[in-house]
């Protein structure tokens, strides 16, 4: 209660976009953690946008929940409804978006921290973010491991699988059980038999066949573990250095991200920036509106040029 009541008074310090201007101008140490929002203008959508987002277009397609196509178990059981669905969110790799490049340009300003992202894209790479700044929370589309033999793999190798809507095989799998001999072994119908009475004529013509593993983007499923790196660079690193928090793009409905504002201290001034608020979280300043937009005319007023057409073409 007392933080709560502590974040209502300092709401009143901050609360017009020139405040948020001279938020960013006077700030060295700059957290943005981002979201969906921050990529949906490149064409990939968010998850739960009304209408628009991927939850909505699973619902249409008669998943009941959403967040089982990204269950892990659910995974491992049959892949099948994983790969139906994900050419819906593969990302582009020739792109960036105008917030992307803002982003980029807090960097290029000495001023960004850390980038928090949600987003599983890479396009935050793309746009130039410095490794040991960019903690990708939930993994990303980069590479794509084998679930039997983990054989690491860049994720643009199973790309061509998930656009035709296809189970992406492990090739490594595949090598090591073509160079095995045959050797194949019956199995039991279920049904119990005496050995005597065991004979090729009763047996039901099913093989133990060993199978090769299936490939899985290294995006974090539901069930999985986030990166060391998050928890390590948010409480060794950043909690105690940083002085400002963006959030751009993110419904802020997924743990532990949604919970990175509970690791700052309350006098840290925090903007949320996105197409609709955010009810459930204090900022101190909200700026609501299409990202790019807002990112734009903050960097406007605070005589800055977003130079998206050069990040993009440079990289
Ligand atoms: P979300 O819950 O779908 O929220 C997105 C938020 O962004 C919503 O509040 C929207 O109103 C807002 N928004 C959408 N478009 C814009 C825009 N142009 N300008 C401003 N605001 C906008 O998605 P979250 O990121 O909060 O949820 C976390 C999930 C989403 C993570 O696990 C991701 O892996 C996952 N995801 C990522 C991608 C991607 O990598 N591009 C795409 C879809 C889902």
């Amino acid at each position: 209660i007392q933080r709560e009541l502590r974040r209502r008074q300092k709401l009143d310090e901050y609360n017009t976009i020139d405040d948020a201007v001279s938020l960013l101008q006077k700030s060295k140490n700059i957290m943005v953690i981002t979201g969906a929002g921050i990529s949906t203008s490149l064409g990939i959508p968010d998850f739960r946008s009304r209408n628009t987002g991927f939850y909505s277009q699973l619902l249409a397609r008669g998943f009941e929940s959403p967040e089982d196509v990204f269950d892990i178990e659910n995974f491992d059981n049959d892949p099948t409804h994983f790969y139906q669905l994900a050419k819906e969110i593969l990302p582009v790799t020739d792109r960036c978006s105008p917030t992307h490049a803002f982003i980029r340009l807090l960097q290029d300003k000495q001023k960004l921290l850390t980038n928090y992202t949600q987003n599983i894209d890479n396009i935050e790479a793309f746009a130039g973010i410095e490794p040991e700044r960019l903690i990708q929370c939930h993994g990303s589309w980069a590479t794509a491991s084998c679930r039997k033999c983990h054989t690491e793999v860049p994720g643009e190798v199973i790309f061509e699988d998930v656009r035709q809507q296809r189970v992406s095989i492990c090739q490594t799998c595949l090598d090591i059980l073509e160079k095995q001999p045959r050797k194949r072994k019956r199995v039991s119908n279920g049904k119990s038999k005496s050995r005597s009475s065991h004979s090729d004529s009763e047996d039901d013509g099913r093989y133990d066949v060993p199978q090769p593993g299936v490939m899985k983007p290294n995006i974090t499923f539901f069930g999985e573990k986030l990166p060391n790196r998050f928890f390590d660079r948010l409480t060794e690193h950043d909690a105690a250095i940083v002085d400002l928090i963006i959030v751009i793009g993110t419904s802020m409905k997924v743990a532990p991200v949604s919970e990175i504002p509970n690791y700052v201290d309350e006098k840290v001034p925090q903007i949320y920036i996105s197409r609709e608020p955010a009810d459930h979280i204090n900022f101190d300043i909200t700026l609501l509106g299409y990202c790019d937009d807002v990112v734009a005319e903050l960097a406007k007023r605070a005589g800055w040029t977003i130079d998206h057409a050069k990040v993009t073409e440079t990289l």
